[in-house]
């Protein structure tokens, strides 16, 4: 059986953010085979996307898992369900989202699981947080993390001190 860390995105603009977000730390920690290394600082972001929205609360956690990548996107999407997460629009608000952004080393490209995700070199609520927790992260197909922060600026991203 082999270990892999994921890494793993969180963000809720619904239902108190923040609880929301400590609720799914809790919850990561529950999973089978699976074990919570790190969580990072927890962050203000403005919206990104083409919905008109309130404020994320952003985070990111690194674990540590036995478990296939397809068998832990099961369990995150458990765990989004089980705190209320309704699929409405694309791009939408939500309770809790919970995004693999790497898999160890791993490059795939299957329909339901794109890794790394495709939108994290450029998302400055996933990168800031990130590098909080792996500052000499590298990023497969995209370059090491310290390179790409440079050409991302933290813009409406706020890091909430203490936590
Ligand atoms: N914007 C921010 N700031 N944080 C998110 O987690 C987030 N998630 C999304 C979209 C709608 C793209 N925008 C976001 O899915």
């Amino acid at each position: 059986m082999s270990v892999h860390h994921a890494y793993i995105g969180v963000g809720s603009n619904l239902e108190n953010p923040l609880p929301q977000v400590e609720q799914a730390f809790a919850a990561l920690a529950t999973i089978q085979d699976t074990y919570l290394v790190n969580r990072s600082p927890l962050y203000i972001s403005e919206p990104s996307g083409p919905v008109s929205q309130p404020p994320y609360v952003n985070a990111v956690v690194c674990l540590e898992t036995e478990k296939e990548p397809e068998a832990l996107l099961a369990e995150l999407q458990a765990i989004e369900e089980r705190q209320g997460r309704v699929r409405t629009i694309r791009w939408g608000p939500r309770t809790l989202d919970l995004d693999i952004l790497l898999y160890g080393g791993l490059i795939q490209n299957h329909p339901e699981l794109v890794l790394p995700h495709p939108r994290m070199h450029e998302r400055a609520f996933v990168l800031y947080p990130l590098h909080d927790i792996a500052p000499k992260l590298f990023i497969p197909g995209y370059g090491s993390l310290g390179e790409l922060l440079k050409i991302c600026p933290p813009r409406g991203l706020e890091r909430l001190s203490g936590v």
